[in-house]
């Protein structure tokens, strides 16, 4: 297990930072999501053998937010 953290912009209340945690912890690999959403970072406990920290980004920028 690896872990990581991601600078995230473009969050604006609790159901940002839920909607995150919920979709990056759906991915295969991901054992860990959690947000902090007054400092804008997020960190991921993943698996790099099954899933890439650039999957986790895209997951991420998909929803509309950016990784800084
Ligand atoms: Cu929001």
């Amino acid at each position: 297990m690896e872990n990581i953290i991601l600078n995230v912009g473009g969050m604006h209340c609790s159901s940002c930072s839920a909607l995150i945690e919920e979709t990056v912890k759906e991915l295969k690999g991901v054992k860990q999501a959690k947000v902090d959403l007054p400092n804008k970072k997020a960190s991921f406990e993943f698996d790099s053998k099954i899933i890439s920290v650039d999957s986790i980004k895209k997951a991420i920028t998909d929803l509309g937010y950016t990784i800084a």
